[in-house]
């Protein structure tokens, strides 16, 4: 794999004037590490990451969430240690849209009258709007008893003769939430309360429905038993108080990127992970985990003369659904895209019940094939394992993290993940160790996502693969599918952002 020119360089040291034919030349000049990047990648240096993550949660309420001081935190560590290790850090602002719910009431004013408690009776609907409603209840197309199909609320139909004025009483079933409510408010009603649909055990309590900011009329989730009692009531003039006091808010978050340059700039080498956690805890393997990894393999990859530009990507709010990344991408010119080569995704790479799984860009596994390159990434990954002696399976090309905008993109896309919710199987207890019948990552998204949630053995080893690989992509020894590595291309390095961040993503290195 490495040349051995390439290793007589690392043994000489001064990488920058080491050429095929001397110093000053227009030659080539020969790419390589120090020594082999896995061999770089140490243990300690991984385990200083993720201890940080863990202080920066404690020192912020148990979370690196979106929006957090946690998450502001995190990024401010990786900025400097990249700058410490010769980068110029870029940080592209992320906007999006929040809920607050200032005050809510919801009482039966008749037959009633009865109060019920928020949080316990009932919930607001996400991005509810605002409203005080006092007025008489029309029940819409309910389909009440075990083993229901309700269509509750998702047709016009359902609306015909619909009171203006009314609360619109519907159940959950068949639609988005947000299509209920629209066709609510075109009806005219003032207000909605949507109940559990009640057709199994799992949907009897009281929901929280789920709209989007355009939502229009004040909306309050309650469970099956009250929507039934309701349903009874309407014909003894129920009469319902619903008032919501809230508002839609501007949140913000940041991706950080940070940027190696290359000599030869066929295509840009991208390797990223999400830096947030979920708000319910402080996120060590989902995603410290990953990001330690990309952060390691950043300073690394900083000693070496390079090939092939390398940048590193920190996504921010990939848990709101991968906004960070989405946004990335989305202000990226044309030629911006075309320059990167590919993009290799690390999310949750140190499972406690640990099972290695790279990502299926060959489809060979489930059948959904990534852009073309993606196979190529994938077998890169599977040679690095093999060269190590580990073995790996695969888990399905779906998108389910940060990769998903670049995929959409058409990008080469690949990763490595080692579990999530997912239970171990027998076969695969057998070959990983750890325990069958109990999920990869028994804390995922829980508050016990913590510094002791993370197998260390297994973020060395996946990093150290990776690193492997990124090197040789990086230095020129491997290149991708439709990329020219037989000569620089003058293609952008960059990708500009525009739209409302206004943030340059390609930073590039004072360093070393
Ligand atoms: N993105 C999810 C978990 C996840 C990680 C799913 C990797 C698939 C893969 I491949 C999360 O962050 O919660
Ligand atoms: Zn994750």
């Amino acid at each position: 794999m490495r040349s051995s020119v390439a290793r007589l360089a690392s043994a000489v040291g001064s990488l920058a004037c080491v050429t095929a034919l001397g110093c000053g030349g227009e030659e080539e000049p020969v790419y390589g590490c120090p020594q082999p990047l896995e061999e770089l990648i140490t243990e300690a240096a991984l385990l200083a990451h993720m201890d940080a993550w863990s202080e920066i949660a404690a020192a912020h309420g148990g979370t690196r969430s979106a929006g957090s001081g946690g998450d502001r935190a995190s990024a401010d560590y990786v900025e400097g240690v990249l700058r410490e290790a010769g980068y110029m850090v870029t940080r592209q602002e992320v906007t999006y849209e929040g809920f607050e719910v200032r005050d809510a009431e919801f009482a039966e004013v008749s037959p009633g009258p009865r109060e019920f408690v928020s949080e316990v009776d009932f919930r607001v609907g996400l991005f509810s709007a605002s409203g005080d409603v006092t007025a008489s209840v029309t029940a819409v197309d309910l389909k009440l008893g075990v083993d229901n199909v309700s269509t509750s609320g998702c047709e016009e139909e359902d609306f015909v003769g619909f009171p203006v004025g009314d609360v619109a009483l519907i159940q959950r079933g068949s639609c988005a939430y947000r299509i209920k409510e629209s066709n609510a408010a075109a009806a005219g009603a003032s207000a909605v309360v949507i109940f559990n649909q009640g057709n199994t055990a799992e949907r009897r309590g009281v929901i929280v429905p789920r709209l989007t900011s355009s939502a229009t009329l004040p909306v309050l989730g309650v469970g099956y038993q009250l929507g039934v009692e309701f349903s009874q009531l309407t014909a003894s003039g129920l009469s319902l108080r619903v008032m919501v006091d809230s508002a839609v808010t501007v949140e913000r978050t940041e991706n950080v990127l940070a940027e190696l340059p290359g000599s030869a700039d066929a295509g840009v080498i991208m390797v990223g992970a999400h830096l947030d956690s979920v708000p319910e805890g402080p996120g060590i393997n989902d995603n410290g985990s990953g990001s330690a990894a990309v952060l390691e393999l950043g300073v690394q990859l900083a000693r070496c003369e390079l090939r092939e530009p390398v940048r590193l990507a920190f996504w921010g709010a990939e848990e709101l659904g991968l906004l960070g990344s989405a946004d990335y991408i989305r202000n990226l010119s044309e030629s911006a895209i075309e320059a990167i080569a590919l993009y290799v995704n690390l999310d949750m790479i140190a499972s406690p019940n640990t099972a290695r799984f790279l990502y299926d860009g060959d489809g060979s596994g489930f059948g959904e094939v990534g852009p073309a390159g993606s196979d190529e990434l994938e077998a890169a990954l599977g040679e690095a394992y093999a060269e190590l002696g580990l073995m790996t399976l695969e888990t399905p090309f779906d998108g389910r993290s940060d990769y998903g905008p670049f995929i959409a993109a058409g990008i080469p896309s690949g990763g490595v993940f080692t579990g999530a919710e997912g239970i171990k199987s027998e076969e695969q207890a057998a070959e990983y160790g750890g325990i069958a019948g109990a999920p990869y990552d028994p804390c995922y998204h829980q508050s016990c996502d913590d510094g002791s949630n993370y197998d260390k053995l297994e973020l060395l080893v996946n990093t150290r693969a990776v690193g492997m690989v990124l090197e040789s992509y990086a230095l020129g020894e491997r290149s991708i599918h439709g990329m020219s590595t037989g000569g620089s291309t003058g293609g952008s390095t960059g990708g500009s952002t525009g739209g409302s961040t206004g943030g340059s993503t390609g930073g590039s290195t004072g360093g070393p």
